[in-house]
């Protein structure tokens, strides 16, 4: 497989973290890959992997709230405009690491990343890599359960993609504690089902049915691979979508 950098983006507790170490668990595992992860919340108090690249080594969120007086929110703004004018650092960093996969975890505040300009900075040079580059939306499986869901899940991922101009995976994550699994379905591969589904609901019903009709007539990711990274499930799933976007050649690995 070409060499790959990819990021995940989501809300806060939906398990970014604990899918950076279980992806690069499987893929070395799975396929002997070297797999360099890189930490980028800068507020992180535990991660669940050892980071090669950790940028609390350079900007600290409690670290700055401590010396500038400025409560947690406070702090992790200030910390990301640090980072923003510093991308190089990281960019330096996955430029100089040898490894296939690159693995970039990012703050549990995802607004903080994404609403200000430092997400975008960073897709926008780490498109410039040579590398293949996309995102991983983690979703936790608690907040899919209802079509209207997949809607916003849709529209969340094509909002990300304008944002930063990059291909977005939509990932349910916590399926080990999903009540009932037919209700994480499979939106890639029904579109038409959800669609009409949605149409009987209303006028907002309608308005999500032609919303997402059309969203997914642009999307790249073909299936929203569902897994727990808890217990190392659909990982596989998860990487053949990636793979799909980041690679055109045939073999998996
Ligand atoms: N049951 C279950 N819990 C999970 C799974 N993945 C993560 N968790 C738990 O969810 C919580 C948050 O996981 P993290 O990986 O820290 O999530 P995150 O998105 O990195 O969180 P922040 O960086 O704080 O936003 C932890 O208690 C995890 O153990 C999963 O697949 N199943
Ligand atoms: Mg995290």
């Amino acid at each position: 497989m070409g060499k790959a950098i990819v990021m995940f983006l989501g809300p806060a507790g939906s398990g970014k973290s604990t899918l950076v170490y279980a992806y690069s668990k499987w893929l070395s595992e799975e396929f002997g890959l070297r797999v360099y992860k890189v930490n980028l919340d800068t507020a992180a108090e535990y991660i669940p992997y050892q980071p090669d690249f950790d940028i609390r080594m350079y900007i600290d969120a409690h670290r700055i709230a401590k010396e500038l007086g400025l409560g947690p929110n406070g702090a992790l703004v200030k910390s990301m405009e640090m980072l923003s004018e510093n991308v190089d650092i990281v960019t330096k960093a996955i430029d100089n690491a040898d490894a296939d996969f690159i693995l970039i975890d990012t703050p549990g505040q995802m607004e903080v990343f994404i609403f200000r300009d430092v997400a975008l900075k960073l897709s926008q040079s780490l498109g410039k890599y040579g590398r293949e580059f996309v995102a991983v939306f983690v979703l936790d499986g608690e907040v899919v359960k209802r079509y209207e869901d997949y809607a916003f899940v849709a529209i969340m991922c094509v909002a990300l993609q304008a944002r930063l101009g990059v291909d977005v995976v939509p990932v349910i994550n916590k399926i080990d504690v999903a009540e009932d699994l037919s209700l994480v379905g499979d939106v890639v591969s029904d579109v038409e089902g959800v669609v009409e589904k949605l149409r009987n609901k209303g006028t907002y019903g309608e308005m999500l049915a032609n919303i997402v009709n059309t969203i997914w007539l642009y999307a790249k990711a073909t299936r929203v691979p569902r897994v727990s990274a808890k217990n190392m499930l659909g990982l596989e799933e998860l990487h053949r979508v990636i793979h799909e976007l980041t690679c055109s050649c045939g073999d998996l690995t």
